[in-house]
């Protein structure tokens, strides 16, 4: 057998979801977890990691530096069509895993207009560089938030696109052009969905590390309404490993949800995250509303664990403990970004 090595572009792999996939690459590459789509070539042993983002706020190499040395990284704006195709040209990717996004629904409310340009016109030029070097497979990361909200039962792969936030109708607009050039072009694309992911060096923007980070500066938790919403929470490693699941064995032109099932309303989520910290029930405050605050977020992901046998392995209060374990011995890198959210929290 001829040994190669499979080149896997990722965008965004400086953040939050991106670096767990990029570390799990990294960590598997020497098992034949991963091989090439077209049916005949070699079985590859080793993968060769190359990353391009942005540093936005929300990228940060410090995710990475457990494998440090083991990627090739490029800090480049996935908008930047002429940077993008050098790029492509010089390291010709099989496999592109795309997560580069604005991906904070708050942000989205203050102004669309990043979301706009990264996440739709970001990923028609990564669209477009990767016929144009045709590529293998393209992995798109979706979420569950472009179907919009439900309030009983789970949405499938098939439930019509509803998006109600600037940032899930940037995202929609993405999943759609993925689709158009899945149909036009018979474009090799995969579509993921996962629902609210958490876990390791998530940036403190979103709710899970906020709450940690607000409980750690002595301060109460903010939890928008009466904490009624419910999201569905998968562990960030299982998210990853879902992924490369799909990756490996997903069909062509196929949509997947990536769920957990651990569904909990936010005030319950926040209250079981109190007693993971060892803190008293009344260290959080309601506060005003998020604007068109979607109410409920559920998946059926009966579709991936299916067709790949991947299943969720964390569940929320043991993906809780390990979070906060976690957070308590990487307390300075939360902290560092305490000026940042404070800032976003004084400008509503
Ligand atoms: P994140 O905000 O932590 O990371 C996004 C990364 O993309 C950052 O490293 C940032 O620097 C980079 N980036 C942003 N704009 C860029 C640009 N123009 N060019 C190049 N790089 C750019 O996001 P995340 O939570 O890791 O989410 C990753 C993906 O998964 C996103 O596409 C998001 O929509 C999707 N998703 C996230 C969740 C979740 O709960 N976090 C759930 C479902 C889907
Ligand atoms: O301070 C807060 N208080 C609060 O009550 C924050 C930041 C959030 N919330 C609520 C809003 C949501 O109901 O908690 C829930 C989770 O909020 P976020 O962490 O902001 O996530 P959400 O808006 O659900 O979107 C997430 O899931 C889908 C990600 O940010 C998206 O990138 C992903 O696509």
């Amino acid at each position: 057998m001829r040994k190669r090595i499979l080149k896997i572009l990722i965008t965004g792999g400086a953040g939050f979801i991106g670096s767990a996939l990029v570390r799990l690459v990294i960590a598997k590459s020497k098992s034949r977890l991963l091989r090439p789509a077209k049916a005949g070539l070699a079985m590859t042993k080793q993968c060769e990691v190359i990353i391009i983002d942005k540093l936005t706020y929300a990228g940060d190499l410090k995710r990475l530096e457990e494998v440090g040395g083991k990627f090739k990284f490029y800090k480049t704006d996935i908008c930047d069509k002429n940077k993008i195709e050098t790029i492509f040209d010089k390291e010709k990717p099989e496999i592109v895993a795309h997560f580069a996004a604005e991906s904070h629904v708050d942000r989205s409310i203050d102004d669309a207009a990043p979301f706009i340009d990264t996440n739709i016109k970001g990923t028609q030029i990564l669209l477009d560089a990767s016929r144009k070097y045709k590529i293998q497979k393209f992995i798109f990361i979706s979420t569950d938030e472009v179907y919009g909200e439900i309030a009983n039962g789970k949405f499938n792969e098939g439930s019509p696109i509803k998006p109600n936030s600037p940032y899930a109708a940037s995202k929609a607009a993405a999943d759609l052009l993925v689709q158009s050039y899945i149909r036009t072009y018979k474009f090799p694309a995969i579509i993921i969905r996962p629902s609210n992911n958490y876990g390791p060096w998530q940036y403190p923007e979103k709710l899970i590390p906020l709450a940690i980070l607000r409980i750690l500066d002595d301060g109460k938790i903010p939890v928008y309404g009466r904490g009624q919403n419910a999201r569905e929470w998968l562990y960030v490693d299982d998210c990853a490993l879902g992924i490369m699941t799909i990756m490996n064995k997903g069909k062509i032109g196929q949509i997947y949800n990536l769920g957990s099932a651990c569904e909990s309303k936010n005030i319950d989520t926040v209250k079981l995250l109190l007693k993971t910290l060892g803190v008293s029930q009344d260290r959080y405050e309601l506060v005003k509303d998020r604007l068109g605050h979607d109410i409920r977020y559920s998946l059926n992901s009966r579709k991936i664990i299916r067709e790949s046998g991947w299943k969720p392995i964390v569940k929320l209060a043991g993906g809780l403990k390990l979070t906060v374990d976690w957070s308590l011995k990487h307390q300075v890198w939360l902290k560092s970004k305490l000026k940042d959210i404070n800032k976003l929290y004084k400008s509503r």
